[in-house]
C-alpha cells in the first residue's frame, strides 16, 4: 500500500487533542512527520510538545495541498464525531492523513483507504479492506478478508476472525471478539468483552457473552422484575 500522503510527506495538523490525539501524536513524532499543531473546540497546554493553534477554522489558513489532517476525535460514546470532522474536511477536499504504526503487522494484500489509522500492534490480515477514516486500534487483531466499512473503530484488544463485514460506522468495543463471517451493520455498537456469534443489524447495540441485543436483554430483565 502506498498513499499520496507516504509519497508527499507534507506537515500535518491534528484535529482533537484529547487522548486519541495523544497516541496518534505518538507515533507521528516517532516517524519524525512534521506537526503543525492542534485544533480543538477548547484551547489546550502543549500534548507531547505539541502546540495547540485554534479552532478547527485554523486549518482553513492552509490551502488543502499544503498540509495533510490527522483525526484525533476517536470514539467517546458512539464514532460519530470521528466521522462527522472527516467529512467536514474532506467536502473542503483536504485529505487525512494515513497513520500506520511501524509495530503493526499488515499484510501487503491490505486495502487501506484515505485517514485509515492502524495503532502499535495491531494484526491486519490479507484479504481485508480498511475503509476510509478507519481506526484499528491497539493490539486488534482483524484476520483475513475482513471488511471494514468508513469510519468504523475496532477499539484495543479486538479480536475478529476471517470474513467479518463491520459496517459504516460501526463501534466494537474493547476486547469483543466476533467469529467468522458476522456481519455488524452500520453504527451498530459491540459492547466491550462481548462475544459475537450472530448477525448484529444497522445501529444496534450488542452486549455479553454471547452477545444479544441491549434492548432485547433490558426488556428481559424487566420482564424477569415484573
Ligand atoms: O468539533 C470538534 C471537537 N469536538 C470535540 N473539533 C475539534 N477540533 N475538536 C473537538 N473536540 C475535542 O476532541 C474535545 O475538546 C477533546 O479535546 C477531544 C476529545 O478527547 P477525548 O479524550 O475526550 O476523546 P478521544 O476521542 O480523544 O478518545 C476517545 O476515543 C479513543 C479511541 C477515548 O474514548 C479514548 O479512551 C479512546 N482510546
Amino acid at each position: 500500500m502506498k498513499n499520496k500522503d507516504g509519497i508527499l510527506n507534507l506537515p500535518l495538523i491534528v484535529v482533537g487533542g484529547g487522548g486519541h490525539a495523544k497516541v496518534l501524536i505518538s507515533m507521528l513524532l516517532q516517524q519524525q512527520r512534521r506537526i503543525l499543531g492542534i485544533v480543538d473546540v477548547k484551547p489546550l497546554p502543549p500534548l507531547l510538545g505539541i502546540d495547540y493553534l485554534g479552532d478547527d477554522r485554523e486549518v482553513l489558513n492552509y490551502s488543502a495541498d499544503q498540509v495533510r489532517l490527522v483525526n484525533g476525535i476517536g470514539s467517546i460514546d458512539s464514532t460519530s464525531l470521528h466521522r462527522t470532522i472527516y467529512e467536514k474536511f474532506t467536502e473542503m477536499e483536504y485529505i487525512f492523513a494515513t497513520v500506520l504504526h511501524p509495530s503493526a503487522v499488515i499484510a501487503p494484500e491490505v486495502q487501506i483507504e484515505d485517514g485509515v489509522q492502524v495503532m502499535a500492534g495491531a494484526v491486519v490480515q490479507p484479504g481485508t479492506r480498511l475503509g476510509a477514516n478507519v481506526i484499528v486500534n491497539t493490539g486488534a487483531r482483524v484476520d483475513h478478508d475482513c471488511m471494514i466499512d468508513p469510519h468504523a473503530h475496532v477499539a484495543p484488544g479486538v479480536t475478529l476472525s476471517g470474513n467479518v463485514h463491520v459496517g459504516k460506522g460501526a463501534h466494537i468495543g474493547t476486547g469483543a471478539t466476533i467469529i467468522q463471517g458476522i456481519k455488524v451493520g452500520s453504527a451498530g455498537i459491540v459492547g466491550a468483552g462481548a462475544v459475537v456469534i450472530c448477525d448484529v443489524p444497522d445501529e444496534v447495540t450488542v452486549v455479553g457473552v454471547p452477545a444479544e441485543s441491549l434492548r432485547a436483554r433490558t426488556t428481559t430483565e424487566h420482564k424477569a422484575i415484573l
